[in-house]
């Protein structure tokens, strides 16, 4: 019999994201075999049975359920995770952390700083476990950059550059809201690039370089009126389409950062750029084993920019996986945050980012969307160091 400890989980919304956690707690047994907690997939919930009940199918949940706050209220559930639209995220953590429940929520956080400031005093005054799905943390190149970083190599950093482009609504005919398309539709989503995108860039950002102290930046709305999915009518656009910002980052350097759903040919194009006074990194999404690395104390013969293809045992997570020379991909990530939830289980420690650190990422959020608004520049407040 196994000595393993279960972890029962309640996953709430199963869209794209309900797919890539599910996948997430159904791989890890398998490559994190020292773990002591086991996830169990114990329940669904989607306001639409039939949806649900294929999803349970699909990826192996035990039962279903139609109304997060029965599954909620189930003594059958550890941990419930959240991947519904941004305007749920508050209500439902705040129960299940009332309920004592352990608390998994997709990123952005909220809509909001106010209902993020709520839902940490929430899992803080219950004391339950709680992170934030900021996946890009837990590529293994990235985390290699955060090690490389860590170590001092870089020296004094001067810059910090950004992108996440995307091009999907350039098509003025894409309506808002509802199924699929929540993220254009403000009341929902709470925001456009800055929530959905820019956050993830943030999140990344203060995790490598330290807090951002404050912004200027400037949004634009492409396409101002667009069809609601719901109400059938042609309704004012609320979101940003596009954000670009720049900053002072704690460190003294600054900060450059680019967000779009304009981006003709552009999918996922997330890519970061650090300069030291020693040496530079740079990521990109799409080739997202590869740290280009430019050390300039290297032979100046020799000297240029290293493409290090991270798939060798010694890098982050990848003693886990394949051979050397082997890559991973997007899903792995997901897979990394659960192992790393599973790992804080059991040490008792925080699995970053908690709520209390994704709050400081909506707060540059607010600024920035402030700062465009006010065209001025922005106190972000940021005031916990999430390095
Ligand atoms: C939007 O298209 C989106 O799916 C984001 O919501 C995710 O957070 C990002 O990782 C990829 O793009």
């Amino acid at each position: 019999m196994s000595n393993k400890k279960e972890l029962r989980i309640g996953l709430i919304g199963c869209g794209f994201m309900g797919r890539t956690h599910s996948n997430g707690y159904r791989r890890v047994p398998n490559f994190f075999p020292a773990l002591q907690y086991t996830p169990v997939l114990q329940a669904v919930c989607a306001r639409n049975e039939a949806k649900a009940r294929a999803f349970a199918d699909q990826w192996g949940y035990a039962s279903v359920e139609t109304d997060w706050k029965k599954l909620i209220a189930r003594d059958d559930i550890d941990a419930v995770d959240i991947c519904t639209p941004n305007d749920t995220h508050a209500e439902i953590a705040i129960a299940a952390a009332e309920a004592g429940k352990m608390v998994l929520c997709e990123k952005p956080l909220a809509r909001t700083l106010a209902e993020s400031q709520e839902m940490v005093d929430a899992v803080e005054k219950a004391g339950v476990a709680n992170t934030v799905w900021y996946n890009y943390r837990r590529i293994p190149a990235v985390t290699l950059a955060k090690k490389i970083i860590e170590s001092g190599k870089l020296g004094q950093i001067y810059h910090y550059r950004a992108n996440f482009l995307q091009d999907w609504t350039i098509n003025a005919n894409l309506p808002q809201g509802g199924e699929g398309l929540w993220r254009m539709d403000a009341s929902v989503a709470g925001s456009g690039v800055t929530g959905d995108l820019l956050a993830h860039c943030i999140d990344t950002a203060m995790w490598l370089n330290g807090s951002i102290k404050d912004v200027s930046a400037v949004t634009e709305t492409f396409v101002k009126e667009r069809m609601h999915q719901l109400t059938g009518k042609v309704e004012k656009v609320g979101i940003d389409d596009a954000c670009v910002f720049h900053c002072h980052f704690e460190n003294g350097s600054l900060g450059l950062f680019e967000s779009t759903r304009y981006a003709r040919g552009h999918k996922a194009l997330y890519t970061f750029e650090i300069n030291g006074a020693n040496a530079s990194i740079r990521w990109d999404l799409h080739d997202l084993n590869r740290l280009e690395f430019f050390d300039n104390s290297d032979e100046s013969t020799l000297r240029g920019w290293r493409s290090i293809h991270v798939t060798d045992g010694e890098q982050p997570y990848m003693d886990k996986w394949w051979v050397p020379g082997l890559g991973i991909g997007y899903e792995h990530s997901f897979i990394h945050q659960v192992a790393d939830f599973l790992q804080s289980l059991e040490t008792g420690g925080p699995c970053k980012p908690t709520f209390k650190e994704a709050l400081e990422t909506q707060k540059v959020c607010e600024a920035v969307l402030e700062s465009a608004s006010s065209k001025s520049w922005k106190d972000t407040g940021v005031n916990v160091c999430i390095k």
